[in-house]
C-alpha cells in the first residue's frame, strides 16, 4: 500500500485535489491531540505534535491511500482574535461543503466536557448534513473503569450512535485499528 504523504498546505477550502478521492475533514479544539492521532493513523510522523496551540491556520492535506485527510486548524484557541475566528468559521463551513467530503473525524478530549464551541461545531455538522465520526483522544489519561463511563457519557450528551464514537489513545496506540475500520466504512459509503 502507498505510504501516507503530505500533499500541501492551502489558504482556502476550494482547492481541487487530484486524483479525486473521498475526503475526511479533521476537526477538534486546539491541543485535543489531532496531530498525534493523525500520526498514529498514518503509522509515521506526518504532522508536528506541539505543546503550543494555535499554530495551524489553513487547510493541510494528507493523502492517506484511499482518501484524503483535510486537516483544519484547532478551534477554541483563547488567543485567537475576532478576525481569525471569522476566517476560521468560513474555512470550516467551506470545507464541509466540499462535494467529495465523506464526513468529519471530530476529536474530543477524554477529560473535557464538550465546550460551547464544540456544540456550535456539532450544530454546523447537523445543518450541513455532515456525517460524523467522533474519536475520543488521550484515553490513557483515565483508568479503564472511568474511561468506559466517560465514553458512555459523551455518547449520551452528544447523542451519537455507538458506532459513531471511538475511544483512542495515540500514546498507548489504543483504538487505532477500530478507528481505521470506521474511517474505511465512511469512505466506502462515500463511494457507493
Ligand atoms: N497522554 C496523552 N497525551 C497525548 C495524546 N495525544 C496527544 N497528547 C499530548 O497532547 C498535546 C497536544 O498534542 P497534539 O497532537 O499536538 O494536539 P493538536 O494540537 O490537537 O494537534 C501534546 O502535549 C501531546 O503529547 C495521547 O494519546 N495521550
Ligand atoms: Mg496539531
Amino acid at each position: 500500500m502507498l505510504r501516507p504523504y503530505f500533499v500541501g498546505w492551502f489558504p482556502s477550502a476550494d482547492i481541487p485535489l487530484d486524483p479525486p478521492l473521498p475526503e475526511i475533514a479533521l476537526l477538534g479544539r486546539s491541543n485535543v491531540g489531532k496531530s498525534s492521532l493523525l500520526n498514529a493513523l498514518a503509522g509515521q510522523r506526518l504532522a508536528k505534535v506541539s505543546g503550543t496551540p494555535g499554530k495551524t491556520r489553513a487547510l493541510t492535506v494528507y493523502h492517506m491511500g484511499a482518501y484524503y485527510f483535510l486537516d483544519l486548524p484547532g478551534y477554541g484557541y483563547a488567543k485567537a482574535g475576532q478576525a481569525q475566528r471569522r476566517e476560521f468559521g468560513t474555512l470550516i463551513a467551506r470545507t464541509l461543503d466540499r462535494v467529495r467530503l465523506a464526513g468529519v473525524l471530530w476529536l474530543l478530549d477524554v477529560r473535557r466536557d464538550p465546550s460551547p464551541e464544540d456544540r456550535v461545531i456539532q450544530d454546523l455538522f447537523a445543518a450541513k448534513g455532515t456525517r460524523v465520526l467522533a474519536a475520543v483522544t488521550k484515553g490513557d489519561k483515565l483508568p479503564r473503569g472511568p474511561r468506559a463511563g466517560r465514553e458512555r457519557e459523551l455518547r449520551e450528551t452528544l447523542r451519537l450512535d455507538s458506532d459513531q464514537l471511538i475511544m483512542t489513545s495515540a500514546r498507548a496506540r489504543e483504538g487505532i485499528p477500530e478507528l481505521k475500520e470506521a474511517i474505511g466504512a465512511l469512505v466506502g459509503e462515500a463511494l457507493e
